[in-house]
């Protein structure tokens, strides 16, 4: 008995390992749901944990139109990437797919905007009609973007961690059972 309750215990302290160490954005610039008023020319995401090698991101303007992004690099726990072209005005989002010390893959997102003075004043002398209803919608867009995005991600690590407890009091019953049958054998 003392054997079963040994293994027990070593099966559950592994089973939560995983969700302890699991990895999730820490920092990042530009900041999630920042409004950039300078030319951006690096974007870097911090992790809480060292990341593995084949951890990406891509960036991308609202509606999906994806931005290039050079010399992606992973230092221990942070990504980085240069952008070589000046970034139009607009809402855009950071895409990662990294995969964490504890070997999950984690994807999720950070939304930003970016809000150059030049271009709005070269915007308004174009368009000034148009300018002025479209200057709020992005902001609003964004920040319910942000929400869900990080809506989404407690729920997945909800999951993640509820996963090993589940597993690990399923179980805990089948070795009681187990336990129970073998001594009414007896
Ligand atoms: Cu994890």
């Amino acid at each position: 008995m003392k054997k079963i309750l040994f293994l027990l215990a070593v099966i559950l302290i592994f089973s939560q390992q995983p969700a302890s160490a699991h990895s999730k954005l820490e920092s990042s610039n530009p900041e999630a749901g920042a409004t950039e008023t300078e030319p951006l020319k690096e974007i870097s995401l911090t992790f809480n944990t060292r990341i593995e090698e084949s951890s990406t991101f891509t960036l991308s303007r609202e509606g999906g139109e994806e931005v290039q992004v050079d010399n992606i690099t992973i230092d221990d726990d942070t990504l980085r990437g240069t952008i070589p072209q000046d970034l139009e005005n607009g809402a855009y989002t950071v895409s990662w797919d990294i995969v964490g010390a504890d070997t999950h893959v984690i994807k999720d997102s950070i939304n930003f905007t970016v809000q150059l003075p030049d271009q709005l004043e070269e915007k308004t002398e174009e368009a000034p009609a148009d300018e002025e209803p479209k200057a709020d919608e992005p902001e609003g867009e964004e920040k319910k973007d942000t929400e869900t995005a990080s809506e989404n991600n407690t729920e997945s690590q909800n999951s993640q961690i509820l996963l090993p407890v589940i597993g690990g009091i399923l179980l805990v019953a089948v070795i009681v059972i187990a336990v129970i049958s073998m001594r009414k054998k007896r």
